[in-house]
């Protein structure tokens, strides 16, 4: 089987974009040890702060955000980065020719339960004109992204990874080693399968409410087939199975609570997922915008997410009157 080494010379991606590839990864192997090892290496637990979100850190946020920004801070590549565990954008080398925005540790609320937790992660070529600690180096729109992708820390350690081909999934090996395990992965159009945190359907537009009570209602309704429903907590482990098996995911605005502009985070969530989903044949939208044409107003703003299978994304949109 190929190593991600080779496909990304296969795939001409550039010596220094690889390089910076590897970089990530290298850092994921260190993460994934810690994960794999769990209270063993007394990673689990709370920290005693709360990163702006709001949210209180898990030990291993803090952890695998450290592992990456030192991997980061000391290549050569990188000129800024961003993290949803850091305020602000922390500068890198001034001559870098990337920036590269990522989520740690995404679905933090599963790490003391052996769940579903990953490392989302995107690349951006660097904004000449701008500061390498300025926000402006990730005002870009997620189609401008030159790579993304997700590490999630499963049974199998695997990756996702677009370098603006097709999405590729790759598997680490107990020598270290990323290994092809899928060359093109493929979204079918029609699927079966929602995922959607039905606790805040008292929260969502009539629309959104009426269009996943069609869903539940299955043939019993006006879809006239029956769906199922997973909901893993963890944006990666759900968007894995979108991209592995299909199906639609779900974040929708919630229009009575603080989450009106929806939960996810548009620069290290949303965006590098749906590249990922696109680069599959799927659709990712916020509403009647795709994620990718979204033009960035802050480092952490949050956006509606539906992504999946094409036709299902569609009828999400009609039922929204969009389409
Ligand atoms: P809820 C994890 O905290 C996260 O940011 C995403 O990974 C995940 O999809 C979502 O929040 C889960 O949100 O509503 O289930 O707590």
């Amino acid at each position: 089987m190929q190593s991600v080494e080779l496909q990304l010379t296969q795939d001409q991606v550039s010596p220094d974009m690889a390089e910076l590839v590897l970089t990530v990864l290298s850092a994921s192997k260190t993460i994934a040890h810690k994960v794999r090892r769990g209270a063993l290496a007394g990673v689990l637990g709370s920290a005693a702060q709360q990163n702006v979100q709001g949210e209180t850190q898990k030990n291993l946020d803090v952890i695998a955000n450290d592992i990456l920004k030192e991997a980061l801070l000391a290549s050569p590549h990188v000129r800024s980065v961003a993290s949803e565990e850091e305020d602000n954008v922390v500068a890198g080398n001034a001559q870098g020719g990337y920036v590269v925005a990522f989520d740690p540790l995404d679905g933090s609320s599963n790490i003391d339960i052996n769940g579903q937790i990953g490392t989302i992660f995107t690349i951006y070529r660097a904004v000449d004109d701008a500061a390498a600690d300025s926000p402006a180096q990730f005002a870009q729109q997620g189609r401008a992204q030159v790579c993304a992708g997700y590490v999630l820390y499963g049974p199998s350690t695997q990756l996702a990874l677009t370098t603006g081909g097709p999405s590729r999934l790759y598997t680490l090996d107990t020598d270290g080693e990323y290994l092809l395990t899928q060359a093109e992965l493929a979204i079918a159009v029609d699927c079966q399968e929602f995922s959607i945190n039905l606790s805040n359907l008292r929260h969502w537009a009539p629309t959104t409410q009426a269009y996943i009570q069609g869903l539940q209602a299955g043939k019993d309704g006006a879809r006239g087939k029956d769906f199922n429903m997973r909901w893993n907590g963890a944006m990666v482990g759900d968007v894995h199975r979108v991209l592995m098996r299909g199906g639609i995911f779900l974040y929708p605005a919630n229009t009575q609570s603080k989450l009106h502009n929806g939960k996810l985070r548009l620069l290290y969530e949303a965006n590098p997922m749906a590249m990922l989903v696109e680069k599959a044949g799927g659709k990712a939208v916020i509403g009647a915008q795709a994620i990718l044409d979204v033009l960035p107003e802050n480092l952490h703003q949050r956006v509606p997410v539906i992504l999946g299978a094409a036709n299902e994304v569609d009828a999400f949109l009609s039922a929204e009157g969009y389409a």
